[in-house]
């Protein structure tokens, strides 16, 4: 037994470590002094040596950790394990592990975008949040925050991020231009179809008593509508049309046509397809109407006749006067000019442009407006002191404009007559309604001004506009954007969205709306020229809401104009919804112009025919802007 004064103290001896002493003797002498404690000394150094075990133990993967941090920094810190990399930060260990598709981001778009949008209003937005600003960082350290080695294309597309973001709010916008492409893709076939079950190779659909009208007895329609299916990317229609013309299509016909109207919509037709598809079955057939339809020249003043019977060769004025219409005989030339271009053959071009010479010298216009008939005896003005912008005198303006465009912006008489007759309306035809104080153009007779716009002056915006893109004066934009705001109003004030033939604009103070309607100007013809001038404001503007004032239009004409059984009729009453009463007519510019700039106007593709690049005939034909050196 020990004395009771050594039981209650451990005593540990330290040995002075500078001295040598044996191994097994020290054992020895430990063991004995282990044996010469009391049992109470011995549990309680047990006890402390147990505890500072257990303390060892729980410290033990720190310091394991810390150890292998510093390696890890030793060896350039790449391709570790994050949690080894993060131990800094502790936000990066807080997040949980990603979902898989999350690891798609870096190498396609869309998926991520479907996701991210899926996930808006899930309550997810939070998260989102934290995993952007993670990814953020880690895009500047260039290390995936994931842990997985970045792949060569993830990592070197420093705009990955931008497109990303651009990607994700186009998206709607995408889906919403396919979705109304589609819609005009569907109108056309469901015109076509009508066309093609009951009018096939004739001139217009009936499509209510499902019949047809002959005007000029040459497969109007489907002529007019060539480039339009081939613009829409209708193949299987587009080669059923082109079989018809390749073995039904003949001119030589004892047929009396207008020059204008087979100018416009079968001369520039073939011409525009020609262009597009490359196909010299086209330009063979435009060769063919192009020269048959010369003999309207052959008249006293070299102003064309109206009509010309193609199978004969003879031309003549209506039965009733020597009087040719102004926008007639001045709305051919793009047309002619193009087919000179293509054959070599200077007649066409000569024709065309005299006509344009002797109306450039031609006394009788108001501040560069022009009356709205020619007499092709004399080639002077007749009716003088009537100036509009629609019936009869519209086109002139737009073509021009079309020409100078045309021929490489350097025929200057061109660019004047256009510049003094847009001073012209301004002067004298433009006015504001109200209560909207909307600007129109209205028509002068006589001295006497008239609030009554056709709706053909709805091409005036679109025309101003082109002429700004092409250089000139940014108040023309300005103009146009004013006055496509009335041709949207002139649809929008009417009970079926759809605008009349003819608007009469209210002036006083206090009116009830804008836009007044003649009982005998009710109707809708399914006209084009608010929905092109849509196109080219868009095309210039990109302002959205042109293309939903478009898609408003559409409806409206879904609505109110689709008969059951195929095509499209014309109405008689755009202000009875009720009853809106079909004419049973579809005429060709419904396919030709009407559903090709809806087509336009809903795609964002500006190389999808290129205003630098074309420009269109007054039937919506794109014809080839020539290059700066011809
Ligand atoms: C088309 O034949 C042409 O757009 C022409 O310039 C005017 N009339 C119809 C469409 O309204």
């Amino acid at each position: 037994m020990l004395p009771p004064s050594r039981r209650d103290f451990v005593s540990l001896t330290v040995t002075d470590s500078g001295g040598y002493t044996n191994g097994k003797q020290r054992r020895q002498s430990c063991w004995r002094k282990w044996k010469q404690l009391s049992r109470l000394q011995r549990s309680l150094i047990l006890f402390v040596l147990a505890l500072l075990l257990i303390g060892g133990l729980a410290t033990y993967p720190r310091l394991s950790a810390h150890w292998g941090d510093a390696a890890v920094e030793k060896n350039g810190g790449e391709g570790k394990q994050p949690f080894v990399v993060d131990l800094k930060n502790q936000a990066r260990l807080a997040l949980p592990e990603p979902p898989s598709e999350r690891k798609i981001p870096h190498k396609r778009g869309p998926p991520v975008l479907q996701n991210r949008v899926q996930s808006k209003g899930n309550g997810s937005e939070p998260q989102r949040a934290e995993v952007k600003n993670v990814e953020e960082e880690d895009e500047s350290k260039k290390l995936n925050w994931r842990g997985a080695v970045i792949e060569a294309e993830q990592g070197t597309d420093p705009n990955a991020k931008e497109k990303e973001k651009a990607a994700e709010t186009e998206k709607p916008s995408v889906v919403q231009q396919e979705t109304r492409l589609e819609a005009v893709r569907e109108a056309f076939r469901h015109a076509w179809k009508g066309y093609k079950d009951f009018a096939w190779g004739h001139d217009e659909l009936k499509p209510v008593s499902k019949s047809y009208a002959e005007w000029f007895g040459l497969g109007l329609t489907l002529i007019d509508a060539l480039d339009t299916m081939w613009i829409l990317g209708l193949k299987k229609e587009f080669q059923e049309a082109r079989e018809w013309v390749d073995k039904e299509l003949s001119f030589n016909k004892n047929v009396d046509v207008n020059l204008f109207e087979s100018t416009i919509r079968i001369l520039g037709g073939l011409l525009s397809t020609y262009h597009l598809t490359g196909d010299a079955l086209f330009l063979e057939k435009a060769k063919d109407i192009g020269s048959r339809l010369m003999p309207a020249f052959s008249t006293p003043s070299k102003i064309p006749y109206s009509d010309v019977n193609i199978g004969k060769g003879t031309a003549h004025p209506p039965r009733w006067t020597s009087d040719s219409t102004v926008a007639e005989v001045t709305s051919i030339q793009l047309e002619f000019r193009e087919l000179g271009h293509l054959t070599g053959d200077p007649k066409y071009q000569a024709a065309v442009m005299e006509v344009m010479r002797q109306v450039h010298k031609l006394e009788g216009k108001q501040d560069g407006l022009v009356p709205m008939f020619i007499n092709t005896n004399s080639g002077q003005f007749t009716h003088l002191g009537i100036y509009t912008l629609g019936a009869r005198a519209d086109s002139y303006y737009e073509y021009l404009l079309k020409q100078w465009i045309q021929g490489g912006k350097k025929e200057t008489e061109l660019l004047e007559d256009y510049l003094q007759a847009v001073e012209g309306v301004k002067k004298n035809l433009l006015k504001k309604s109200s209560p909207l104080g909307l600007t129109f153009v209205g028509e002068l007779s006589h001295g006497h001004f008239s609030p009554k716009m056709d709706h053909l002056v709805c091409f005036l915006p679109g025309t101003l506009a082109l002429g700004a893109h092409h250089g000139l004066a940014a108040e023309h934009m300005e103009l146009a954007q004013q006055l496509m705001e009335t041709c949207y109003q002139m649809y929008t004030q009417m009970e079926t969205g759809l605008a009349p033939e003819i608007a009469h604009f209210n002036m006083q103070a206090g009116s009830a709306q804008d836009v007044d309607v003649k009982l005998a100007d009710r109707h809708n013809l399914l006209r084009p020229e608010t929905v092109e001038s849509l196109f080219y404001l868009y095309r210039f503007t990109k302002d959205k809401k042109y293309q939903d004032w478009g898609w408003e239009i559409l409806q409206s004409f879904n609505k109110y104009t689709r008969v059951e059984t195929g095509g499209y009729t014309s109405i008689n009453n755009v202000r009875d919804p009720k009853y809106p009463s079909p004419r049973d007519k579809m005429e060709s510019f419904f396919l030709g112009e009407t559903l090709k700039y809806f087509y336009l106007l809903f795609s964002d593709d500006p190389n999808l025919i290129s205003l630098d690049k074309y420009v269109f005939n007054t039937e919506a034909h794109p014809l080839p802007i020539w290059s700066q050196a011809e």
